[in-house]
């Protein structure tokens, strides 16, 4: 636990202020991300859904029989359960989710709904050191599934060391199938961060709320607010909590002080270019075996070996 508060007290430290995505996915922040699926604005979700529809045999066939799948991040589950239906039966399903509540909830059913897949979660914070339980079954080959473009979290020496450990995690003959969004009309990709519902904002603004209640500061959220803008030169969305007023946050012994209009980063998106990523596995030591895309090639499913 006390990683955590050094990590998020040095983030604030920075000159220009940051708190990881990643604090985003307590129960409540997990529930709002699949709330943010649903939208109409927010295409990524029901993209790459539809490509898996669309290309899953095909998928399934380069991925081959006998996998076990290690996914890291576990969603809602449904894409999850598009891969354990088309794969020729899986040995073992191991995914990794830094929200315990939310990975068993989806366990459960999965674990229900495959009872012959030995399911073995694992709640941890994947961008550290993670043990990998070894299924009973000995499996043809493990894959590594990375869906929802959560790659473009990561800038790119942090993305490259990610790729790193899914390439050691893969194994000798394994595989690492990931959705990476794509590059496209700016105001499609800024409106996926900025819903006219107001839940990508209250997403943003939970992380506030979840540091209030479990690491005790207090950040007042009427007086922070929400902006998302697509930084064209760097590829990404820039997501921000911005301080509406000159005002001073504690954290413990900490104290945090904010000039009225100062912002602090939550999360950056990358968007992609199907070379730009192809040369970031490639780094990573990835072969790049596939590519399917959806019709406007919005989204991106990539299959590589090691
Ligand atoms: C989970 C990282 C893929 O980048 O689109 C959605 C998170 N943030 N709306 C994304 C997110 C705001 C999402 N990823």
């Amino acid at each position: 636990m006390s990683y955590e508060i050094a990590e998020i007290v040095a983030g604030l430290n920075q000159p220009q202020k940051m708190i990881s995505p990643k604090y985003f996915y307590d129960k409540r922040g997990s529930k709002l991300f699949e709330q943010i699926c649903e939208l109409p604005e927010y295409y990524l979700t029901r993209t790459e859904i539809g490509i898996m529809e669309a290309s899953m045999n095909d998928i399934a066939r380069a991925i081959g029989r006998h996998v076990s799948v290690i996914e890291y991040g576990i969603g809602s589950g449904l894409k999850t359960r598009i891969l354990l239906e088309n794969l020729d039966d899986p040995v073992a399903f191991i995914p990794i989710d830094i929200s315990p509540e939310h990975l068993a909830e989806s366990c459960q059913n999965l674990a229900k709904r495959f009872p012959q897949i030995e399911v073995l979660p694992v709640a941890a914070d994947f961008t550290r050191p993670v043990p990998i339980p070894v299924p009973g079954r000995t499996a043809a080959r493990k894959l590594v599934y990375f869906p929802g473009s959560t790659i473009g979290n990561f800038e790119t020496e942090a993305a490259i060391e990610l790729l790193r450990v899914m390439y050691q995690e893969a194994g000798p003959g394994g595989a690492l199938l990931i959705g990476a969004d794509l590059k496209k009309d700016r105001q499609i990709i800024e409106n996926a961060y900025n819903d006219s519902e107001g839940i990508t904002a209250e997403f943003n603004l939970n992380v506030l709320r979840r540091l209030n209640r479990e690491f005790g500061s207090d950040f007042d959220l009427n007086a922070f607010s929400h902006s998302a803008t697509y930084n064209e030169s760097s590829g990404r969305i820039e997501m921000y909590l911005i301080s509406q007023c000159a005002q001073e946050v504690t954290l413990g012994e900490h104290r945090f002080s904010f000039i009225e209009g100062e912002k602090i980063i939550t999360e950056y998106c990358h968007k992609f270019s199907l070379e730009g990523f192809r040369e970031l596995a490639s780094v990573a030591g990835f072969q790049h075996v596939n590519t399917w895309l959806d019709a406007n090639r919005w989204f991106s499913i990539q299959l590589y070996e090691r």
